[in-house]
């Protein structure tokens, strides 16, 4: 990047930002002139969330496959996970707040009580799941995947949910289905960011069928064990590890399998800047920033990014042929 113009606040907050602040309050009061004004207000005004805790994930599955197994399927990450503490408490969620330290109390108190998810479009059988009839029919298994943010920083992270092929093929697509779309849930009573215009409400989302019926690709309920807390998008979101993490739709009320690629909401606010694809791609950056190195969250120092987000190997095939750089 040649020039960095100002970046309004609710596009990016720079990595840096927050852990400069995080390692200075470890390393005590010597460095403040080095910080900015922002972060030494919030500094000495520490905006401490309280985290909540959350119900345990009943009939979590033990695997039965190896460890190495695992690994090779991406189920697995042979990587330090991110404390549990730093995934519920810097979140993105802009239906509740573009502060990602305050998304864990601006969401804390929203209910999920009798969650419905509709699966419809192109199925033989639409129909509306409760979170028990997702773990029905697929109990919850554990995945632990690398997340990419498209700001740059990155987490490892122990979900627990339900692979969405085989919620997809409960409902039996059509040979016309082509794409999935999701939808967040729109209730701005309960979502006061949805009072606000930073985007296009309801947040929406797709993906090529192909992507959708991906073994890597999860319905999580759950992570760390417990049930999934609200900041992280309670009661069931969308995972797609080798993707930046906007395409981790969250709080989804409606899966609709479509013959036409859907809107998603980043492509629909700046189509330059976010495509409708969206794999983690070092080689590709964004017109504002770099996407070569990552900021993973309670390391010091960058690392590089990988293709895919680390997950070529199970992934590559789906883009056979594509121009990544037309198609990112
Ligand atoms: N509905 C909805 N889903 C969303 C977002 C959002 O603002 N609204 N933010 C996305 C972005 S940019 C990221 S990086 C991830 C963050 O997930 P996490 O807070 O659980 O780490 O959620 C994604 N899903
Ligand atoms: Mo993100």
């Amino acid at each position: 990047m040649e020039t960095v113009p100002k970046i309004p606040d609710h596009e990016i907050t720079p990595p840096n930002v927050y852990f400069n602040r995080r390692s200075f309050m470890r390393a005590g009061l010597v460095a403040a002139s080095t910080i900015s004004s922002v972060s030494a207000y919030r500094l000495f005004n520490p905006a401490r969330t309280k985290v909540a805790t959350t119900t345990p994930l009943a009939g979590l599955q033990q695997s039965t496959e190896t460890e190495s197994d695992l690994m090779a399927r991406g189920w697995r990450v042979a990587e330090e996970k991110t404390p549990e503490s730093s995934v519920l408490s810097y979140n993105n969620f802009y239906e509740f707040t573009t502060e990602k330290e305050g998304v864990a109390a601006a969401a804390k108190d929203f209910s999920t009580d009798g969650w419905q998810l509709l699966v419809d479009g192109m199925v033989a059988k639409p129909r509306n799941w409760s979170i028990d009839d997702l773990h029905a029919i697929s109990p919850p298994q554990e995945r632990v995947y690398r997340m990419r943010c498209v700001e740059a920083w990155s987490m490892v992270i122990p979900w627990a949910g339900v692979p969405l092929a085989h919620i997809l093929e409960s409902v039996e697509p059509m040979p016309s289905a082509k794409y999935v779309a999701f939808e967040t849930l729109f209730d701005p009573s309960r979502m006061p960011g949805q009072l606000t215009d930073v985007l296009q409400w309801p947040y929406v989302e797709g993906l090529r069928i192909d992507e959708a019926m991906h073994p890597l690709t999860l319905l999580a309920t759950g992570l760390y064990g417990k049930l999934l807390p609200p900041q992280d998008g309670a009661p069931v979101r969308l995972v797609t590890p080798w993707k930046y993490g906007f395409k981790g739709i969250k709080s989804i009320v409606r899966i609709t399998l479509l013959a036409e690629q859907p809107p998603t909401s980043w492509n629909r606010y700046s189509a330059r800047e976010y495509g409708f694809y969206a794999n983690v791609n070092p080689t590709v950056d964004h017109p504002r920033w770099s996407q070569a190195t990552e900021q993973r969250i309670g390391e010091s120092g960058r690392r590089k990014t990988l293709m895919f987000n680390g997950y070529e190997e199970q992934v590559a095939e789906l883009y056979k042929g594509m121009d990544l750089t037309q198609h990112f």
